[in-house]
């Protein structure tokens, strides 16, 4: 017995001397996956992502045995280096997305790039490039080991096919357990890889990563595949679904009337409660929103593809694809859309932007969605005032209107979309150069000498992202305050409604909102967070506070003042617009929202919304909003499911066609269902 465990113990101890290099290579980089967790979702205590990376690291590791030990180094260096990038490419992606990156991506990402000084100025954070040390650490083991002449010692002994076989066998023992942890709900979140952080956070970011590539190809090619259980699951549920499309009060009040779209580039809807000194931030949309219709609680419903996803949620009352954009891999399905159901009632129908028309590929997008027009950039405007991307939003409208006014010489009817852009991330340049807007704090304070009261102002918000968020914003207001007074001269707002939404929210960082809320003039200083004033934004009141503004307004009245607090999402504007312009589509996943009791806003990474409850699909918990009140897991249940088939059954549409197919086995337009 001592025998066989002294020879246990020396074989050991020769095993693990002679891996040193593959020992090193899976310690550093399943060390970096945590190091990756650690930083962004913060749970690097947690086993099953771990043991999700060491089979992928294994997994890569053994193949090294087949190489000779000298060339091994290689190997395992050309790997780290990717880990590594890996690991850098997502916690840039994090700190920016709150999400993980995704190979789906590639094609959007080059519209990111576009964004410019957007990008460069936000992406890198100094943790991001704490992952590097592998590679040192790497590097600094294989010279000791050469200098410990490890290498030719090793060459005499190795078993390079042993070892591949061994280290495969090791990998499959690791997974079997790392199996038999796994929950049905992580695998069926694994499959749809909707929710990245989920994934990322049980399956570690190697696994997430090599899922990803598989499911962001799979659309490419699922079209041949899964067909007939997507169009399953899609007649399964417009079968099953209830919609009330009964008249109410707002039916047909706009009919024939003419349309202007107001895209309001990241405007959130607490710009408009919010002041300076007394002078507010965007009054403009202030005063539309005491004026007009009011939804102020609408949230946008984008996912990587913003602006673009929020045009077609809008346009279609669909979800945003699962993977990748619509706009860049799935534009040329056929989608039951606004301007086409008004083209049907004879409108003339066009969409205006002041950036480069293949942007979100819109040259594209506009035609297929059923514009007769898109107007954009050199091809239409006279760049005579640049802010961030492209034409300033003051020129644009200004343009604009002359546009308009000779569209309503020509046409009955119009609806037209204009796409506004100055208020981009970061914010900054219509800041500085376009707006005097002041973010700063008066308060009043006893002079030390004098003894009197006194005024002082502090710049408190100068300088910062929000601030300058605030700034760019309040130039966005004014142009939109000076379209519709040119809109008015030219006489363009008679019997015409304007329908306002900010396209998502700024995606200012949490942490900015530390000195906006809690900043203390008297100490020039943030409260300290045990002060009894301090207040955090947690993850909810962030999540929440990212509502957008949704505005249907007329100069003549014919829409009364009315503030609609219950919950909207974008989807709901189709079969609500609809209603007041009489169209539907039964392909809209939302509702009219005055005529459904309990609504739901679903986002694509499946959280919902309903007036009761925020839920986090991701943290699988949710905040019940109104105090004292509670929700039973049934209702839970009920949303949940609810959230997880319109994702579905949106994807389903986009990736197969299904309306077309639908269309195309139809005799009988089904789509505009007379009312
Ligand atoms: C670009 C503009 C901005 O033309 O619509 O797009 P976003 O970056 O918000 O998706
Ligand atoms: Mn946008």
């Amino acid at each position: 017995m001592k025998k066989i465990i002294e020879k246990a113990r020396k074989n050991t101890i020769r095993y693990a001397k002679t891996n040193v290099l593959f020992f090193t290579f899976v310690i550093i980089n399943v060390m970096n996956g945590m190091l990756l967790r650690f930083l962004s979702v913060k749970n690097y205590f947690e086993i099953k992502p771990i043991l999700g990376d060491l089979i992928i690291v294994l997994l890569v590791g053994a193949f090294g045995y087949l190489f000779k030990p000298k060339n091994q180094f290689k190997y395992y260096l050309g790997w780290t280096i990717f880990f590594t990038l890996l690991c850098l490419i997502n916690s840039m992606y994090y700190t920016n997305y709150l999400s993980y990156a995704s190979i789906s991506l590639l094609a959007t990402s080059l519209q990111i790039v576009d964004v410019g000084d957007a990008v460069v100025q936000n992406v890198m954070e100094l943790k991001d490039f704490s992952y590097l040390w592998s590679i040192f650490a790497l590097i600094f083991v294989h010279i000791s080991l050469k200098k410990k002449e490890y290498y030719p010692k090793v060459s005499k002994i190795e078993v390079g096919k042993i070892r591949f076989m061994n280290t495969l066998i090791g990998a499959l023992i690791v997974t079997g357990f790392f199996v038999s942890m796994l929950t049905s709900l992580d695998v069926s979140r694994l499959g749809k890889q909707w929710n990245r952080e989920y994934v990322a956070m049980k399956f570690g970011i190697f696994m997430y990563q090599a899922n990803d590539i598989f499911t962001s190809i799979q659309p490419q090619i699922s079209p041949l595949f899964g067909y007939d259980e997507n169009y399953k699951g899609f007649r399964n549920y417009y079968e099953t679904r209830e919609n009330n499309t009964d008249a109410n009060s707002y039916t047909n009040v706009l009919k024939d009337k003419n349309v202007i779209v107001i895209h309001a580039e990241s405007i959130q809807d607490f710009l408009l409660h919010t002041e300076f000194n007394g002078n507010d931030v965007t009054p403009n949309l202030k005063r539309l929103a005491n004026e007009g219709l009011y939804f102020s609680n609408f949230h946008a419903q984008e996912s990587v593809g913003t602006s673009s996803d929020t045009e077609f949620t809008f346009n279609t009352g669909l979800m945003p694809a699962n993977s990748g954009t619509v706009a860049i891999s799935y534009w040329d399905r056929d989608y039951v859309t606004i301007p086409k159901l008004l083209k049907e009632q004879g409108y003339y129908t066009f969409s205006m932007h002041g950036n480069n028309c293949t942007f979100w590929n819109r040259n594209n997008v506009h035609k297929s969605f059923g514009y007769d027009n898109f107007y954009c950039y050199t091809k239409d405007y006279k760049i005579d005032e640049t802010i961030g991307l492209g034409l300033s939003d003051k020129s644009f409208f200004r343009q604009s209107t002359e546009k308009i006014s000779t569209i309503k010489g020509k046409y009955d009817k119009f609806y037209g979309l204009a796409i506004m852009l100055s208020n981009h991330t970061p914010f900054n340049n219509a800041g500085k150069d376009i707006t005097d807007f002041d973010v700063s704090m008066n308060y009043q304070k006893k002079n030390d000498t004098t003894g009197e009261e006194e005024t002082v102002n502090v710049p408190y918000m100068e300088g910062t992202k929000l601030g300058s968020y605030f700034k760019s914003a309040h130039y966005a207001d004014e142009a939109i305050g000076d379209f519709i007074n040119e809109l008015d001269a030219s006489g363009l707002l008679e019997n015409t409604a304007i329908v306002i939404y900010g396209d998502h929210d700024a995606k200012v960082k949490k942490s900015e909102y530390e000195k906006f809320y809690n900043y203390d003039p008297e100490t020039d200083a943030v409260l300290d967070k045990n002060d009894s004033r301090y207040k955090e934004v947690d993850y909810y009141q962030y999540e929440l506070n990212r509502r957008v503004p949704f505005i249907i307004w007329t100069k003549d009245n014919t829409i009364k003042h009315k503030e609609v607090s219950k919950v909207m999402g974008m989807y709901d504007v189709l079969p609500t617009l609809g209603n007041m312009l009489g169209f539907q589509s039964k392909y809209a996943l939302g509702h009219d929202i005055f005529n459904v009791e309990d609504n739901v806003v679903v986002f694509p990474d499946a959280n919902w919304l309903t007036d009761k409850m925020y839920y986090s699909h991701q943290k699988d918990e949710g905040k019940v909003l109104n105090e004292g009140e509670t929700v039973s897991s049934d209702y839970i249940k009920k949303y949940s499911k609810i959230a997880d088939d319109d994702i579905s059954v949106s994807n389903s549409i986009i990736v197969y066609d299904l309306i077309r197919k639908t269309q195309q086995s139809s005799t009988v337009n089904e789509n505009s269902l007379p009312k």
